[in-house]
C-alpha cells in the first residue's frame, strides 16, 4: 500500500521545493510509495500541474500517482498525510484581525473537508502562516479527527537556533541537541538554550568558554538573531525561506511518523502543559513515540524564560480570541 500525501499549496515555492524530496523518498524512506495530491487554487493550478508534469520527467520509481486539483473533496480523499502550505499571504495595509480571517476561510473548509475525506490515520502539518493558529483553526472544524493530528511547523526555527549555536560554538550541528521552541512561530518565540547539551554536557558551560557575557548574548543577540531569521532571508535573498523550510516540514512530518530519539520542537495541542491554556496549538519540546507527539514534561523553566514563554503565549491567545471574535471557533 503506497501512502497518500496532500500538499496544499503545492505550485507555491514551498511546494516546489517539497515535492521532489518526497518522491525521492526522503519523506517516508525509500521503501515507501507514495501517491500525491496537489492542491490549489484555481490561480495556482498551472503551476501545479507544470511541478507534475516535471514530477512524470522525474521518473520516480516510489511515485504511484499524481493528482492535481482545485476540488478539497478529492484534494484529501484517503489522504494519510497533509502538508497544509497553501495560505494567504499579509498583502499592503492588511491588519492582523484580516490576515486572521482570511486564512480561517482556508484552513476552516480545509479541516472540515479533511474530516470528510481523509483516512482515518490522517496526520496534518501546517505550514502556512499563522501556521499555530491556523492549526488550530483547522482542527476545531475537523469533527471527529483527534486534535492531537493537528500540528504546526515550528522545526525550521529550532533548526535556525542550532545552526547559530553551532556558528557561535564553533563545532558541528550535530553535537548539539535539546534546543526547544516554545510559543508562537512569530517573533516572540523562545528558542531555550537552558537545556541544550553539546556532546553531552551543558551548552551554557561551553558557551561561558567563550562569551564573557553570556545571557546578555542570549537575549540581545541569539534570540534576536533566531527570531528574526524569516526577515534576514527576505532581506538578503529578495525571498522569503523555502528550501529551509521545505527541510524542516519533511523533517517535522518524517519524525511524526517514524519516531524520535530525542527532543526537537513543534507546535502541538497544549492539555494545560507548563501553563499553557489548554486548546492551543504551541511550540513545544516535543518525542515522537509510537507516532505520537509526546510533550516533554517536568522542565523548570527560570523566570526569565517563564516570562518569554507567557508572552509568546498571551500572543496566541489573542489570535483564538480574534478568531472567536470572527465566529469561527
Ligand atoms: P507561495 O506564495 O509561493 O505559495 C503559496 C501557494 O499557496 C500559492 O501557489 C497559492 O496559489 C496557494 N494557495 C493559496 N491559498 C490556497 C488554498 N486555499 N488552497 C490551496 N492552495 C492555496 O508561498 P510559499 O513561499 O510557498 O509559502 C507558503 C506559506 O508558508 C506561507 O504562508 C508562508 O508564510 C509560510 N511559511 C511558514 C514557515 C514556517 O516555519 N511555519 C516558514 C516558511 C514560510 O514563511
Amino acid at each position: 500500500m503506497a501512502t497518500t500525501i496532500t500538499i496544499t499549496g503545492a505550485g507555491g515555492q514551498i511546494g516546489y521545493a517539497l515535492l521532489f524530496r518526497i518522491a525521492a523518498g526522503e519523506l517516508l524512506g525509500r521503501d515507501e510509495k507514495v501517491r500525491l495530491r496537489l492542491l490549489e487554487i484555481p490561480q495556482g493550478l498551472g503551476a501545479a500541474e507544470g511541478a507534475a508534469l516535471e514530477l512524470q520527467d522525474g521518473a520516480f520509481e516510489l511515485l504511484e500517482h499524481v493528482e492535481v486539483t482545485d476540488d478539497a473533496a478529492v484534494g484529501f480523499d484517503g489522504c494519510n498525510l497533509a502538508l497544509l502550505v497553501g495560505a494567504r499571504p499579509r498583502g499592503p495595509g492588511m491588519e492582523r484581525a484580516d490576515l486572521l480571517a482570511a486564512n480561517a476561510g482556508i484552513f476552516g473548509p480545509q479541516g472540515s473537508a479533511i474530516a470528510e475525506n481523509a483516512a482515518a490515520d490522517v496526520r496534518v502539518t501546517v505550514v502556512g502562516n499563522p501556521a499555530n493558529t491556523n492549526a488550530l483553526i483547522a482542527a476545531a472544524s475537523a469533527d471527529g479527527v483527534p486534535a492531537e493530528r493537528f500540528t504546526a511547523l515550528t522545526r525550521l526555527d529550532e533548526n535556525r537556533a542550532r545552526a547559530q549555536l553551532a556558528l557561535a560554538l564553533d563545532a558541528p550541528v550535530s553535537s548539539i541537541r535539546r534546543l526547544p521552541i516554545w510559543g508562537n512561530h512569530s517573533a516572540t518565540q523562545f528558542p531555550d538554550i537552558s537545556h541544550a547539551t553539546i556532546d553531552g554536557r551543558p551548552v551554557l558551560d561551553a558557551l561561558a568558554e567563550r562569551i564573557d557575557d553570556v545571557p546578555a548574548w542570549i537575549s540581545d543577540t541569539f534570540i534576536p538573531r533566531v527570531a528574526k531569521r524569516g526577515g534576514e532571508i527576505i532581506e538578503v535573498r529578495g525571498s522569503s525561506s523555502v528550501a529551509s523550510a521545505a527541510n524542516a516540514t519533511i523533517e517535522h512530518t518524517r519524525d511524526w511518523v517514524q519516531g524520535t530519539d530525542d527532543w526537537t520542537s513543534a507546535g502541538v495541542v497544549s492539555h494545560g502543559e507548563y501553563g499553557v491554556p489548554e486548546g492551543l496549538v504551541s511550540s513545544f519540546p516535543v518525542r515522537s513515540i509510537d507516532g505520537e507527539w509526546q510533550i516533554v514534561e517536568g522542565l523548570d523553566l527560570d523566570d526569565g524564560a517563564r516570562e518569554r514563554v507567557d508572552a509568546s503565549v498571551a500572543e496566541l491567545v489573542e489570535e483564538r480570541e480574534a478568531v472567536r471574535a470572527l465566529g469561527v471557533l
